[in-house]
C-alpha cells in the first residue's frame, strides 16, 4: 500500500511563471528546500480544481535537459498524492521523458488530456547542473496557459502552505512504450510521442513531394537539432521517413552538449559555417532549440530572417501545404515587436492580421475561435492552427514543401535566397534587427522603461512630442503596448514601449520574460522600405545591421541605454 505524506512547507518567493514558463537555475532549486513541489502543488491546487469530477488524464514530457527525470519522479509521487477520491488519473510520459514542446501540444490535443500537460523545459537556456531547469504548464487546448491561469498559480505559491506526495511509489520506468504502472484510481503509460506527431505532419503536408525533393542529387538539407528533444523527431522523421541526408546533433544531451541550444546565427556555428562556405554545396539549413519549437532557416549564403520566414511561408501556405490548400487562411498574426512582413501578406490575402503581445499564448484564443491560420515571432517562433504551440519542425517541412513547389513548377533549381528576394519583389522589405543587452541590473532595465513610459503618459515628454526631430527621424508617434484579446475581451498592459518615425521607421523597447537571473533588454528596430525599381540593389542586396544605424544611434540617444544598462553594446544581435 502506497503511503499519501502531507509535508508543511512555506512559500518560496519569485515563483512567477515569465514569458512562457518557470525558468531558474538548477542550483537554486537542488539547494532550496521543496523548491520543485511547491511549485507543482500550485498548480496542481489551480488545475485539479477545474476537474472536479469525472476521469482524467495528463501529459508529462520534457526537452531531457539535466534534473528532469528526478522531476518526472516527483511529479508522478504528486499526481498520485493529489487524486482525488474516486477519480482516475492517467499520466501520459513520453518514452525516454523526451518529449518536443510542439509534440506535447500535439499529444494533448489527440488524447484530449483533461488537465492539459507538463513540459520540463528552460527551452532555448542552456541545461545542465549550472546552467537552467524549467516547467511549463499548457492547458487542455495544448497551448500555453493563458495569463488568468499562470496569476492563480503564482498567488498559489505566495500562499501554500503544504504539499502532498507519495515518496514510497515505485520509480517508474519509462525507457519501454506501454502500460508502466496501476494502482488506485492511478495509471501510468508510456507512448511513442514522435509516433502520434508523425501522424499529424501526415495530415498537413505532401510527404511525397517532400521526399522527392530530399531525393534530388542537386538539393542538399542538412538539420541541426542541437542535442535538444527534436534529435529523436529528426532521426525518425527527417531521416528514416523522409530521406533527409544530414543531421547534426541529434543525440539528445542532459547539458545539450555544454553549448546553448538557441537556433541562431551564433550557436548553430557548424550549421551556419556549412551554410555560408563559399564551397558548400547545401542548399537549406535548419536548426531547431532545447525544446523543438523555435526554428532557423538558412539558405546557401542567405539567412532568412524569423519575420520574413513567417511572411513567406503565410504566402506560400495555399499553394503547396495541403493542410491549407483545404481549410484556406482564416487571418494572420505577429507578435508586436516581430516585423510587418506578415502584415503585407495578410493585405495581399484580404485576411486581417492581429498583433498580439510577445508570447505564444496570446494566439491561442485567436486559434480555438477560428481567427487565425498561420502566426509568427521574431524570437524564432513559427506555427498554424494544427497545434497550440510554436513548431519548430513544421517551419521546417513548410519550407521543404516551398521549395519542393517551386522545383516542380519551374523545372528549375530555385534557391531559398531566390524566394525570399521574390518576396522583397512583391511585398517590399522590412530591414529589421535585434540587439539583446542581456543579464544587465534588473533596476536599471525597470528604470530605462520607466523613464520612457513617463513621457508616453504625457502624450509624448519633452523625448517624443510629434514631430521631434532626431537626426534624419521625425517622431510620428509613440505608445506602451496594450492588448485587448478580441475573444474574450482581457485586457494586457504594459507589454513594450514602440517609438515610430514619420519615414515609416520604428524601434520598440522592452524586458525579456524569459531569462533565470538579471534581466535582458530588448531593443527590437525596423526599417521598412517598398519595392520600385531605384531602391532594387538596395533592397535584394542591403544589410539590415548598416542600414538601422542611424536608427540605433537615435534610439540610444532617446532611451539612454548606454547609461541604464551600463554596457558600451549589446551582447547578442540578430
Ligand atoms: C518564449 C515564448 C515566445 C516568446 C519568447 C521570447 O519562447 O514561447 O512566445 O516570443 O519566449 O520571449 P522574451 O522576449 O520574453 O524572452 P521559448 O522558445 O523560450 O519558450
Amino acid at each position: 500500500m502506497v503511503s499519501i505524506q502531507t509535508v508543511a512547507t512555506k512559500p518560496i518567493p519569485d515563483q512567477k511563471m515569465g514569458t512562457s514558463g518557470l525558468r531558474k537555475r538548477v542550483k537554486l532549486i537542488e539547494s532550496t528546500p521543496n523548491y520543485l513541489e511547491n511549485f507543482v502543488q500550485s498548480i496542481l491546487n489551480v488545475v485539479l480544481d477545474t476537474q472536479q469530477s469525472g476521469d482524467v488524464s495528463i501529459v508529462l514530457g520534457g526537452d531531457g535537459r539535466y534534473f528532469n527525470k528526478q522531476a518526472i519522479q516527483v511529479i508522478v509521487q504528486m499526481l498520485f498524492a493529489n487524486r482525488r477520491e474516486k477519480q482516475n488519473i492517467k499520466v501520459l510520459i513520453a518514452e525516454n521523458g523526451v518529449m518536443s514542446t510542439p509534440a506535447v501540444s500535439a499529444v494533448i490535443r489527440k488524447y484530449k488530456t483533461e488537465l492539459g500537460g507538463l513540459i520540463l523545459t528552460a527551452s532555448h537556456n542552456p541545461g545542465g547542473p549550472e546552467n537552467d531547469w524549467g516547467i511549463k504548464y499548457n492547458a487542455p487546448n495544448g497551448g500555453p496557459a493563458n495569463e488568468t491561469t499562470t496569476d492563480k498559480i503564482y498567488q498559489e505559491t505566495l500562499k501554500i502552505s503544504e504539499y502532498k506526495i507519495a515518496r514510497d511509489l515505485p520509480s517508474i520506468d519509462f525507457a519501454k512504450v506501454g502500460p508502466a504502472y496501476s494502482q488506485d484510481h492511478f495509471s501510468v503509460e508510456i507512448i511513442d510521442s514522435v509516433k502520434d506527431y508523425l501522424e499529424l505532419l501526415k495530415t498537413i503536408f505532401d510527404f511525397d513531394a517532400i521526399k522527392k525533393l530530399l531525393s534530388r542529387k542537386d538539393f542538399n538539407f542538412t538539420f541541426d537539432a542541437m542535442h535538444g528533444a527534436t534529435g529523436i523527431y529528426s532521426e525518425k522523421i527527417l531521416k528514416a521517413e523522409l530521406g533527409a541526408g544530414q543531421l547534426l546533433r541529434s543525440d539528445n544531451l542532459p547539458d545539450f552538449g555544454g553549448a546553448h541550444p538557441d537556433p541562431n546565427l551564433t550557436y548553430a556555428p557548424e550549421l551556419v559555417e556549412l551554410m555560408f562556405d563559399k564551397q558548400g554545396n547545401v542548399d537549406l539549413g535548419a536548426a531547431s532549440d532545447g525544446d523543438g519549437d523555435r526554428n532557423m532557416i538558412i539558405g546557401k549564403d542567405f539567412f532568412v530572417t524569423p519575420s520574413d520566414s513567417v511572411a513567406v511561408i503565410a504566402d506560400y501556405a495555399q499553394k503547396c501545404i495541403p493542410y491549407f490548400k483545404k481549410s484556406g487562411i482564416k487571418g494572420l498574426a505577429r507578435s508586436m515587436p516581430t516585423s510587418t512582413a506578415i502584415d503585407r501578406v495578410a493585405q495581399d490575402l484580404n485576411v486581417k492580421c492581429y498583433e498580439t503581445p510577445t508570447g505564444w499564448k496570446f494566439f491561442g484564443n485567436l486559434f480555438d475561435d477560428g481567427k487565425l491560420s498561420i502566426c509568427g515571432e521574431e524570437s524564432f517562433g513559427t506555427g498554424s492552427d494544427h497545434i497550440r504551440e510554436k513548431d519548430g519542425l513544421w517551419a521546417v517541412l513548410s519550407w521543404l514543401s516551398i521549395l519542393a513547389y517551386e522545383f516542380e513548377s519551374t523545372g528549375d533549381k530555385v534557391t531559398v535566397a531566390s524566394i525570399v528576394k521574390q518576396h522583397w519583389k512583391k511585398f517590399g522589405r522590412s530591414f529589421y534587427v535585434r540587439y539583446d543587452y542581456e543579464n544587465v541590473d534588473g533596476q536599471g532595465a525597470n528604470d530605462l522603461v520607466q523613464r520612457i513610459s513617463e513621457q508616453i503618459q504625457q502624450g509624448g515628454g519633452d523625448l517624443l512630442k510629434a514631430g521631434t526631430q532626431y537626426d534624419d527621424y521625425k517622431v510620428e508617434s509613440s505608445e506602451e503596448f496594450e492588448y485587448e484579446d478580441p475573444v474574450d475581451k482581457s485586457v494586457t498592459k504594459k507589454q513594450g514601449l514602440i517609438v515610430k518615425f514619420t519615414d515609416g521607421s520604428r524601434f520598440v523597447i522592452r524586458l525579456s520574460g524569459t531569462g533565470s537571473s538579471g534581466a535582458t533588454v530588448r531593443l527590437y528596430m525596423e526599417k521598412y522600405i517598398p519595392y520600385t525599381q531605384d531602391q532594387h540593389d538596395l533592397i535584394m542586396s542591403g544589410d539590415s545591421k548598416e542600414l538601422v544605424k542611424p536608427l540605433f544611434k537615435v534610439a540610444q540617444n532617446i532611451t539612454k541605454l548606454n547609461h541604464y544598462t551600463q554596457r558600451e553594446s549589446p551582447t547578442v544581435i540578430t
